[in-house]
């Protein structure tokens, strides 16, 4: 099996992807199995092979577009269409305030030197930590995430978290599109609809997402600092 090229340590960070209680089991989104990850993205957290830990945080307010209760006649997970592009309706999820849209406590969250939140706009979606989806005027608002990271030295991102079809994807097809060398910690993740699994890692791949495992992270000797 060919060798997977690995993050530089000292250029890397670590994207911990909203890790909320809406997306666990028995929360307003939840996303299958969305617990498992959590003792393996906390060994990566506490694990000193990153500088830089980014948490990022859905956060909207009450009434936002995205959610399905806002749209005449639409159920959670329908397609609709938000500003001229298709889009999915969701159950209400991560209001600002909410213990739904707490970071989950179980996680080492000292270690983040930022905390990213998005979805603040109520007529905007943001799936993706760099930017958000389309907005009225027909942009793609960038976060300021890169310029962040840019600033800081890093050249490479290592994301994880939930969800993989979702705001782990569109971040990592972002980080690419932004310039960064970018893994997706597969194991790391899970999905809304795994039945897509297939497909988005293909897409992901073709578009220079190295797509690996923490232990291909954990066990590589060669990785330089
Ligand atoms: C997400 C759907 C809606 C996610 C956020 O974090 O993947 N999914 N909002
Ligand atoms: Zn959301």
């Amino acid at each position: 099996m060919a060798e997977i090229p690995l993050p530089r340590r000292s250029s890397s960070a670590l994207i911990v992807t909203d890790i909320q209680y809406d997306f666990m089991p028995g929360g307003a989104l939840a996303v299958g199995d969305g617990d498992a990850i959590l003792p393996g993205v906390s060994r990566l957290m506490t694990s000193g092979g990153f500088p830089f830990v980014v948490a990022t945080q859905d956060w909207h307010p009450a009434g936002h577009i995205s959610f399905a209760s806002q749209h005449e006649g639409v159920s959670p997970f329908d397609t609709l269409s938000i500003h001229g592009h298709e889009d999915t309706a969701w159950p209400d999820h991560c209001v600002q305030g909410t213990r739904g849209a707490e970071l989950c406590a179980d996680l080492p969250w000292d270690r983040a030197c930022a905390v990213l939140r998005k979805g603040m706009d109520p007529e905007s979606d943001s799936y993706s930590t760099f930017r958000n989806n389309w907005d009225r005027h027909g942009n793609r608002p960038p976060t300021g995430l890169a310029g962040y990271l840019r600033e800081r030295g890093v050249d490479s991102v290592v994301l994880c978290g939930l969800a993989r079809d979702v705001c782990v994807y569109w971040s990592a097809m972002d980080a690419v599109a932004a310039g960064f060398h970018t893994w997706f910690l597969w194991d790391l993740t899970r999905a809304v609809v795994p039945e897509k699994d297939e497909e988005n890692r293909r897409e992901l791949e073709q578009h220079g997402v190295t797509v690996c495992t923490m232990n291909d992270l954990l066990n590589a000797s060669g990785r330089e600092s």
